[in-house]
């Protein structure tokens, strides 16, 4: 079936559903905030819905109840998993099909965007350009016209899957324009009808070489593995919030790709790669565990984190990193930065445990994605967060629209003064 007609489908169930649970369970506590939760970003307190994908702090990223394990194991091409993201369930033949050629006949980007990025400064940051671009795209908004025309709230979701769909197909042209661009790669290379989504990103960015079919299949891969991380992190949240208030998706994912540029959250596996070459370098190759371990404590002596590690919710080995080290260690040999991956690894967890204050000492989905980009010479580590946010798109247009098909209200908590939260509690 076509993900329209799909999630249309589902509309009665979507809408009935979490109305008859404020209806008749209204009263039920969900979650208790502590003043400890209180000053600490709401960590732990659960504050929105979001069925698209969950992360249980043992366990990671389930994608509609689906472990990652079993999802890189089948497969999964990002258009496959967008559309399970959107709907709970696995596309048939017809589901992938029409996605596949949506992104493609969607995926001509006007004009003015490529002016927008050309005016910008030669060290613009690319996550800078990213975000400029989508926000550029705002003018096309399928949802803002209809809304000026006075479409129903019923219509919402469609709007939106109109908007999500259009900005999905083109993204790939605009992250890949913004490498050239700002890496002085040459001139804009159009799409090739006959890639797919994540091929025809590789294309567009004008790598190619005699690994071009084995980095296609790692960019599905990273494609699928940063696509969603349920909805408090930055990137979501964001996103969320900020079309809760009914602004387009355009407004709405360069808003969260504001949050995912930052260094605790996407911009991590920037952050992370400089950390692995600084580490190369110093030891001239793979350093001893020895060595290593120093070298960990005087990062961490000098008031800096190790970027990759540590997580706000998980407590186990992100099974994000777990994907990429299994597909390196089949796919890459003798590489020193990536050998250098596998024994932090074998490593840093140890020196974080022994720091009281750090919660989760193990590797994020960052701590290993940088060094395979790398090896197929993908050198430019400040771009890296682009990638990611590609695929994070996917995540919180699919929580757009299922947000707006249910009709969930404008995300509105409650802040208080420190003095007010001192009164509460009895001070
Ligand atoms: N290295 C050094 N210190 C660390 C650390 C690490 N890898 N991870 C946590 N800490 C420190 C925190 O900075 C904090 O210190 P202060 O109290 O002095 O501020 C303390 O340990 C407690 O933090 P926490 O409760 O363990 O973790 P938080 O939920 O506050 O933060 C995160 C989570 C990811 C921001 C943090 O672990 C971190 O900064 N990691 C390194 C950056 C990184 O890899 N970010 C990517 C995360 C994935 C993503 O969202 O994209």
């Amino acid at each position: 079936m076509k993900l329209k007609e799909h999630v249309k489908s589902l509309l009665p169930q979507w809408r009935n559903e979490w109305r008859t649970l404020v209806k008749e369970h209204g009263d039920k506590k969900v979650s208790e905030v502590n003043v400890k939760a209180f000053f600490s970003g709401m960590r732990g307190v659960k504050i929105v819905p979001c069925d698209t994908s969950e992360v249980p702090p043992d366990k990671g990223m389930t994608v509609r109840g689906h472990m990652l394990k079993d999802i890189v194991a089948r497969g999964t091409t990002p258009e496959e998993l967008f559309y399970l993201m959107v709907t709970g369930e696995w596309p048939d033949k017809e589901g992938v099909a029409d996605i596949k050629q949506q992104f493609k006949d969607r995926a001509q980007i006007p004009q003015y965007v490529w002016d927008v990025i050309d005016a910008m400064p030669d060290d613009a940051h690319p996550m800078n350009m990213f975000s400029m671009g989508i926000l550029a795209l705002e003018r096309e908004s399928v949802f803002r016209k209809r809304y000026d025309e006075g479409m129903k709230k019923e219509d919402y979701w469609d709007a939106t899957l109109e908007d999500g769909m259009n900005l999905l197909a083109k993204l790939p042209g605009i992250a890949a324009y913004v490498y050239r661009k700002r890496f002085n790669k040459g001139p804009r290379i159009e799409p090739d009808p006959n890639e797919d989504w994540a091929g025809n990103y590789v294309h567009m960015m004008g790598i190619g070489g005699k690994e071009v079919d084995t980095f296609k299949d790692l960019m599905r891969l990273y494609l699928v593995l940063h696509s969603d991380h349920e909805g408090g992190n930055v990137s979501a949240h964001t996103t969320a919030t900020v079309n809760s208030a009914l602004s387009d998706l355009y407004y709405s994912v360069s808003a969260g790709m504001d949050g995912l540029a930052g260094p605790l959250h996407g911009l991590a596996n920037q952050e992370c790669l400089k950390w692995i070459l600084g580490v190369v370098e110093k030891f001239n190759g793979v350093p001893s565990e020895k060595d290593l371990e120093k070298y960990a404590w005087d990062t961490l002596n000098s008031g800096k984190v190790i970027p990759g590690y540590g997580h706000a919710v998980l407590r186990v080995v992100d099974p994000r990193y777990e994907q990429f080290l299994k597909w390196g260690k089949e796919h890459i040999k003798g590489d020193p930065v990536f050998d250098t991956v596998a024994r932090v690894f074998d490593v840093v967890p140890n020196v974080l445990r022994q720091v009281k204050k750090i919660s989760d000492p193990w590797p994020n989905v960052d701590a290993g994605s940088g060094a395979l980009l790398y090896h197929f010479g993908l050198r430019e580590f400040p771009y890296y967060t682009v990638l990611f946010g590609v695929s994070r798109s996917m995540g919180v247009v699919s929580q757009a629209i299922e947000a707006r098909a249910k009709g969930y209200p404008i995300i509105r908590p409650k802040s208080i003064p420190t003095s007010k939260l001192k009164e509460i509690i009895g001070l």
